[in-house]
């Protein structure tokens, strides 16, 4: 299982391997994972986060919060009884509760709330960039308007530089399971508002869902100017990642582990330099991995595959980006240089300018 490290085909950007100089960021808890004993201090890396749906950092005391101040009875007794939801069997049986959860959402100022909450723990995780996902439809439904939540979330956003030292873009996210006619009319009202998206992605349930259902969705975001993102790959076969790519014309797949069990697959995601957005304690706690020890980032790593680490539905899966990495870490004792490496492709794999890009790589190679 070590091996990988030697056979990872394409070149890392000159990165002078950093020292583990940086002590941990401040308000960053231990791993849950058993503490190896004498754990040096691990530099937190600066790194793009690209895979990370904001509905997914409702922390439970802030589903209790916002429920409170707008008057809202949630169905769980306390804390306790809302925490003991978060056992997963698959994707759908995360998404019931992601999608109750929404409920507590009601204002412009909740969404910039857990914006801005998502902002002040990913700088302490080291996240310098981040593109965040947003599932419109689903507040739609729920009677709450565009404007509110897309202006709530870009409230936040528009100062994260000045007050975290984030960039950000944000990404309107469709679910898969609602038509595309769904999905046509929100982008239209998207546009029609002159929403500040950059990038349009494909989420919830995926089996039975495939990307060429969201052809022409796609066709009319690129004509638009944004740029296309999709989950694929994930509970999915691998040819929907194919299909994303062909269909759809993505220049990113949300996930994609599942290309390993195709390898012509692989060695096509390999040759463009397609970025997999993988998210390890993601796929643990939805079963799409037995366990972390059992995930497949070393065998894409050592594939030369261009992926990084992602934290998804960071309040739900246990853990931020820092955790990810950390947790990656006890479980398969990650080098300097992998680490660098996955940062190395955060950075590259956004959808950020290459001056931003260019700072970002500075900044990770400085040390
Ligand atoms: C999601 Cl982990 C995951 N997969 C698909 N859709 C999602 N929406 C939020 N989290
Ligand atoms: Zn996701």
């Amino acid at each position: 299982m070590d091996n990988y490290r030697d056979t990872a085909a394409d070149p890392l950007p000159e990165t002078e391997l950093p020292e583990a100089a940086a002590s941990e960021a401040p308000g960053t808890e231990a791993s849950e994972a058993e503490a190896p004993e004498a754990e040096a201090a691990v530099r937190i890396l600066p790194v793009a986060e690209l895979h990370l749906h904001i509905e997914g950092t409702l922390q439970p005391e802030l589903i209790f919060e916002l429920a409170e101040r707008n008057g809202i009875t949630l169905p769980y007794s306390g804390l306790d009884e809302l925490r003991g939801l978060y056992e997963f069997t698959d994707l759908q049986s995360f998404l019931d509760l992601y999608y109750a959860n929404m409920a507590v959402l009601q204002t412009e100022q909740d969404f910039a709330d857990m914006t801005r909450a998502y902002l002040a723990r990913a700088a302490a995780a080291g996240v310098r960039h981040a593109e965040i996902m947003m599932d419109p439809q689903a507040h739609l439904s729920r009677g709450v308007s565009l404007e509110t939540c897309v202006n709530g979330v870009a409230s936040a956003l528009a100062t994260s530089v000045k007050d975290f030292g984030i960039s950000t873009m944000l990404i309107a996210a469709f679910l898969r399971d609602l038509s595309e006619e769904s999905a046509l009319e929100v982008l239209d009202g998207l546009l029609a508002m002159n929403a500040p998206i950059g990038a349009i992605g494909l989420d919830s349930a995926e089996v039975g869902n495939p990307p060429s259902k969201f052809e022409r969705l796609f066709a009319k975001a690129r004509q638009a100017g944004l740029r296309l993102t999709a989950h694929a790959g994930e509970e999915g076969p691998a040819s929907y990642i194919i299909e994303a790519l062909d269909v759809l014309g993505v220049e990113r797949i949300d996930h994609g582990i599942r290309c390993m069990e195709d390898p012509d697959l692989v060695e096509r995601l390999v040759a463009d330099r397609i970025p997999l957005t993988v998210c390890p304690l993601s796929n643990v706690r939805l079963r799409v991995v037995d366990t972390l020890a059992d995930h497949p980032l070393p065998a894409m790593l050592a594939a030369g595959l261009n992926v990084s680490v992602n934290s998804d539905d960071p309040a739900y899966f246990g853990g931020y980006v820092d955790d990810n990495f950390a947790q990656l870490g006890a479980a398969f004792g990650l080098s300097e240089f992998d680490r660098a490496r996955l940062a190395a492709n955060s950075i590259h794999s956004s959808f950020a300018s290459d001056e931003r890009k260019a700072e970002l790589v500075d900044e990770l190679n400085r040390g």
